[in-house]
């Protein structure tokens, strides 16, 4: 059995949303639908398929290291890469090798758009991630968390391991 204050409270917070879904602007709808639209976007990053990842093991006093991996787009829109970090380094660069008069150049990247249904090999002496002043020193087998972030909001997280050489 429902009381009258009960009744009324029920009453009150039901009339306060059909009032607050009558008189709604368009940021308040926008707001209602947040939850089912970050539900789209996650659906999205389901389809990236993240393989061989793993880090470059630097000698002692390296502050930057290159991490490498293969990202196949499986989703039927391209994904643009907006924004990487890696938990215990303090950024992370998209970087793109290039050889100009026989030396070895690293070009920063600003985004990467990667096709639907492609892949895109991040790999030594092409492009990869660059992954600046770690905490603290690199062992083998050591396992780096990185993130992906999309022009579409979704984000994509990983493991990277610790590896002098991908064998
Ligand atoms: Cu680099």
């Amino acid at each position: 059995m429902l009381d009258g204050k009960l009744l009324y409270k029920i009453c009150h917070g039901y009339c306060l949303l059909m009032a607050i879904q009558k008189n709604a602007s368009i940021a308040i709808k926008i707001l209602l639908l947040m939850p089912f639209l970050s539900f789209v976007f996650s659906a999205s990053a389901a389809q990236l398929i993240v393989e061989d990842a793993w880090v470059k093991l630097a000698p002692p006093g390296v502050t930057s290291h290159a991490a490498y991996l293969r990202l196949i787009n499986n989703n039927k829109q391209a994904l643009t890469i907006t924004h990487i970090s890696a938990a215990g380094y303090a950024q992370v660069l998209l970087h793109q090798t290039k050889i100009v008069k026989d030396k070895v150049q690293m070009d920063l990247v600003e985004t990467l758009e990667i096709p639907a249904g492609t892949s895109v090999e991040f790999s030594p002496g092409a492009t990869h991630l660059m992954l600046i002043k770690p905490q603290q020193q690199q062992q083998i087998n050591d396992q780096v968390s990185v993130t992906l972030m999309f022009n579409d909001g979704t984000r994509q997280q990983f493991m990277a391991s610790v590896q002098a050489n991908n064998e």
